[in-house]
């Protein structure tokens, strides 16, 4: 689609820009507003979550890999071990395949790193950082996302 309407730019010397936005997120209220470093707490309140990086940015459709920096209350960070990604897709009801994505340790000790989370449909994607501790409840942090595709 954008291919086409930048050839028929390019014969036409046209200077319209772009058209407006219309694809799956133009009307989107329930996302996010990406920017790197956006934080947010866990359902139940006892973590936090902040997305560090995410390729490609914002989040889209396709493989998506992310750095995460996951604190507890009192800030320390949670061990990679008893994090994994949890895609959904509210509005189709369905997730991914796998349905969980694990996270590795990254480069910096306290991040913790997803790669090739697989957003294989345009729209709107509830992306949940599940924390499944030893000894507490698990709780998760959820991400809102939009993709484009
Ligand atoms: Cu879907």
């Amino acid at each position: 689609m954008r291919l086409r309407f930048a050839l028929v730019c390019l014969l036409a010397a046209c200077t319209v820009d772009e058209p407006v936005d219309d694809g799956p997120c133009a009307d989107e209220t329930r996302a996010d507003e990406y920017a790197a470093g956006i934080t947010k707490d866990s359902e139940l309140g006892g973590y936090s979550a902040t997305l560090v990086d995410a390729v490609p940015s914002p989040p889209d459709t396709g493989e998506n890999q992310w750095t995460l920096e996951v604190t507890d209350s009192a800030g320390d960070p949670v061990d990679v071990e008893l994090l994994a990604m949890r895609p959904y897709m509210p509005d189709h009801g369905h997730g991914t395949s796998p349905a969980t994505w694990p996270l590795v340790e990254g480069d910096e000790p306290e991040q913790a790193v997803v790669y090739d989370m697989d957003l294989f449909m345009p729209g709107l994607w509830r992306i949940a950082v599940e924390i499944t501790p030893e000894v507490e409840d698990p709780d998760e942090v959820r991400f809102f996302f939009c993709a484009e595709g």
